[in-house]
């Protein structure tokens, strides 16, 4: 097992051409296609039929055409048939789940504090709005941006009320409350994360808990999508081993790391043939919701700007939660 962590880029789109989109005004439901084109997240300037996809440095490239799309659900759907979709997807893609006005304040907050802290350059063309990395060395980790997790208009997309908080609470059916710990990541040009299920990291408390992964910046392609493997939470064979021995370790406990690999085409074939990689862009205001059994992970953000994303943990305020 490898290192939950960051790779150094080393596969770089074949080929940059303008075209103009981005994911904050992709059509909701977009996803990865073989006809899909145009330009995700303010780095623009990418042809993403060329890109080169992988979880990390030593991955094995893919193009974008591996990976199919994820089903796009709405909020506003009744919570019984959502429930029926996780259950049976492993995941709900929910397009406008969170206020994108608080998104954005958000994202211009957090935009501002890796300026100010020299991480950010103004791009001429694109504005400091854009994010992009200025070459100053970080690191994806929440540790290193543990000062900014405090930020009020990050906090506001989760607080008691919003509409993360009340999705999550028809979902659960129960009062939701978050993890105290919210995983922010500003993730640099060249970082990823390698293929995991999060049981490994939070399988103390109550089984019924849920990831809400939201990205704060647009998230195209380009800038590492979060990428789900379908069906692993419940197929058989090689999945069902995996559940019942990696999936059930605790990286404390059993001073293990958390991750299983870089390589996606690991988990389609052989054992695993049921498996199939899917992803999205993603705009500011959509949310992927998961259990602790898919195994996921995000591509390596090959863009020259930040992917501001953050994984906020979801249970029952009155059920056993996990003490880390
Ligand atoms: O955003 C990422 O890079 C990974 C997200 C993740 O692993 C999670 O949400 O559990």
């Amino acid at each position: 097992m490898k290192a939950k962590g960051d790779g150094t880029l080393r596969h770089i789109m074949a080929k940059r051409k303008r075209t103009g989109s981005s994911a904050a005004t992709a059509a909701p439901g977009r996803a990865a296609s073989a006809s899909a084109g145009g330009a995700p997240g303010p780095g623009g300037d990418v042809d993403v039929d060329l890109l080169e996809l992988a979880f990390g440095p030593d991955a094995q490239r893919l193009p974008r055409t591996f990976f199919g799309p994820m089903r796009a659900s709405s909020p506003s759907e009744p919570a019984a048939i959502l429930r029926a979709r996780l259950e049976e997807d492993g995941y709900l893609l929910v397009r406008g789940l969170h206020d994108a006005s608080v998104v954005k304040a958000a994202a211009s907050s957090l935009l501002g504090r890796l300026a100010a802290k020299g991480l950010i350059v103004d791009d001429a063309r694109r504005g400091s709005a854009a994010g992009v990395h200025s070459g100053k060395a970080t690191t994806a980790g929440s540790r290193e941006h543990l000062d900014m997790q405090d930020d009020p208009h990050f906090c506001r997309m989760f607080e008691d009320g919003s509409r993360a908080q009340v999705f999550l609470s028809g979902l659960l059916e129960g009062d939701a409350h978050p993890f105290a710990f919210k995983f922010l990541r500003c993730v640099p040009p060249g970082a990823g994360t390698p293929v995991h299920c999060d049981n490994v990291y939070m399988g103390r408390g109550t089984g019924d808990l849920l990831t809400c992964w939201t990205p704060v910046t647009p998230v195209g392609y380009e800038h590492g999508s979060l990428c789900l493997c379908a069906n692993s939470h419940r197929a058989g064979g090689g999945f069902r081993k995996l559940r019942a021995t990696y999936g059930r370790l605790d990286v404390d406990r059993d001073r293990v790391q958390g991750s299983l690999s870089s390589d996606a085409r690991e988990f389609t074939t052989g054992p695993y043939s049921d498996g199939a990689w899917i992803t999205a862009e993603f705009a500011q205001g959509d949310a992927v919701v998961f259990g602790m059994h898919l195994l996921h992970g995000s591509l390596t953000n090959v863009s020259d700007a930040f992917r501001i994303s953050c994984d906020t943990r979801w249970q029952r305020r009155t059920d056993v939660m996990d003490e880390r």
